[in-house]
């Protein structure tokens, strides 16, 4: 939104609100794992006229006139995402990694065929095979979880499940698993069962494209993910395949789960992807990483319990077990000084979803603003400070400190155009 806002003078409370969550955003500590803050080039995009134009098809193939432009948009989304992965085919469609996930399962199981996945509890998602999920209701979900000991996923466990329960689909994945994945493990698994395997790398695909984490692609048939997480690109989805599979994804994008693809959407994953071929990007992949080790770091020496005892990754689950306190207790505290993390449920949770024994802390989003390993130490000490003593008092001293370091870092910056902070 720029100076002169032209919804400001049409739509007044919407134009408001949306000042207010940019000045929410720009003020306080987004420590949320699967968030992130894309570019101006792409909020442009997002904004833009490509919104007008309904585009049913794929490029070259559209049941619409007047695609022109919007097939070559397209094309390059597609173009840049198999370059970035490596892939051999990509559908840069799905309008989220929800969809994403409904059309590959689609392309290779019949409703009421076996899939197995991550529980949630235990750091999958929601459309994994959770039980209210589309993925839980349409087809036969069976559900491994992590060994209790470890906190991560024990491949011999996945194996002996494999072997009983006959799944057609294998997912790997998770949105709370902070530990790398064994996908040639994994693959061999789905090999001897006659299983498709399929990775959702939805929340470490920035690290992939940035070299920091294995890439799943040379041993997944199918590769799902967001664009909006570590990627930093715009909310959204894509699918990444084998050749072999590409037909039945593409036809069960469109016409399978969706009607029109969302090609102002398409345009901006476009320019993340672009964003995310520059050699800045890696920098930022190699510092998410480090930053998540550091804050891990820091919360460990003050006594806090992390699921798998760290972190591979940009997220960390910390176990509040040992400090009594509540994952729903916790991130309202933490709110209150600004600081935005989520409750989340820890493996074997005793408490239900909605009030949890943990908290999920993610760093892609403070990396992006620029802050560092000496910023995450601060970090920590302030949610410890809070999480100690949450009482009006503690809470203000940390939100001044919140206040103090966030103008260090601002987040969408003076453009040589003049326009000014929080100005998104
Ligand atoms: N719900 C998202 C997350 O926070 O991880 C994933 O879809």
């Amino acid at each position: 939104m720029d100076r002169n806002s032209h919804l400001e003078d049409v739509d007044p409370d919407i134009y408001a609100l949306i000042r207010k969550e940019a000045e929410r955003q720009e003020e306080g500590l987004e420590l949320i794992a699967s968030e992130n803050f894309t570019s101006r080039a792409v909020l442009e995009a997002a904004g833009s006229v490509l919104t007008n134009k309904y585009a049913e098809g794929y490029p070259g193939r559209r049941y619409y006139g007047g695609c022109q432009f919007v097939d070559q948009v397209e094309q390059l989304a597609i173009d840049r995402v198999k370059k970035i992965f490596a892939a051999e085919h990509a559908n840069v469609q799905a309008h989220s990694g929800a969809q994403a996930n409904m059309a590959a399962y689609l392309a290779v199981l019949k409703p009421g065929e076996t899939l197995m996945g991550l529980k949630l509890t235990h750091g999958g998602h929601l459309t994994h095979g959770a039980a209210p999920n589309f993925s839980g209701q349409l087809f036969r979900s069976v559900q491994y979880e992590v060994d209790p000991a470890t906190g991560r996923v024990d491949l011999n466990r996945v194996r002996e499940m494999a072997r009983k329960e006959r799944p057609k689909l294998i997912i790997a994945g998770g949105s709370a698993y902070p530990r790398i994945i064994d996908f040639a493990g994994f693959a061999e698994i789905a090999r001897d069962g006659g299983a498709v395997f399929l990775v959702d790398m939805a929340h470490f695909a920035g690290l992939v494209a940035g070299g920091v984490h294995p890439s799943p692609v040379p041993h997944a048939e199918i590769v799902t993910s967001t664009t909006h997480k570590t990627l930093r690109g715009p909310r959204g989805g894509f699918i990444l395949c084998r050749e072999a599979h590409a037909k039945a994804v593409d036809k069960q994008i469109f016409p399978g789960i969706q009607g029109g693809p969302l090609e102002h959407m398409i345009a901006a994953k476009a320019v993340g992807f672009g964003e995310v071929l520059q050699p800045a990007f890696k920098t930022y992949a190699v510092q998410v990483v480090r930053n998540a080790k550091a804050m891990g770091e820091a919360l460990l020496a003050r006594g806090y319990t992390l699921v798998s005892g760290g972190t591979d990754t940009h997220l960390l689950l910390v176990d509040l077990r040992n400090k009594n306190l509540t994952g729903k207790a916790a991130e309202e505290a933490l709110q209150r000084a600004d600081i935005t993390v989520n409750k989340n449920t820890i493996p074997g949770d005793p408490q239900s979803p909605f009030v949890t024994s943990g908290i999920r802390i993610g760093t892609p989003a403070l990396t992006t603003r620029g802050m560092g390993e000496s910023e995450m130490g601060q970090i920590a000490s302030m949610i410890d400070s809070v999480l100690s003593s949450p009482d009006d008092s503690t809470i203000a001293r940390v939100a001044g400190q919140v206040r103090d370091l966030t103008a260090a870092f601002p987040l969408y910056p003076k453009t040589t155009a003049g326009s000014p902070a929080r100005r998104p």
